[in-house]
């Protein structure tokens, strides 16, 4: 949150298995922070993490828009 200063997308989904979130680059969770009651796949699905500007996540349509955390290789 001190580099996005926003809501940002984490690279973790559940869109190959509803419900089960991994990593983009592959393996399961290591470590979640989901707001209480999420993730509730509210509506016509939420797939897609994004992080919230408290520090805690929340599940959320892949075709919103926010800021994107990404991490290159050095
Ligand atoms: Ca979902
Ligand atoms: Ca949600």
């Amino acid at each position: 949150m001190d580099v996005a200063k926003d809501n940002a997308f984490l690279g973790i989904t559940d869109e190959v298995t509803e419900g089960q979130f991994v990593y983009v680059t592959g393996g399961r969770l290591t470590y979640s922070n989901w707001k209480k009651d999420e993730p509730n796949d509210f509506g016509s699905g939420e797939d897609c993490v994004i992080l919230l500007t408290d520090g805690i996540w929340n599940d959320i349509s892949c075709s919103s828009s926010f800021v994107a955390v990404c991490e290159f290789p050095a």
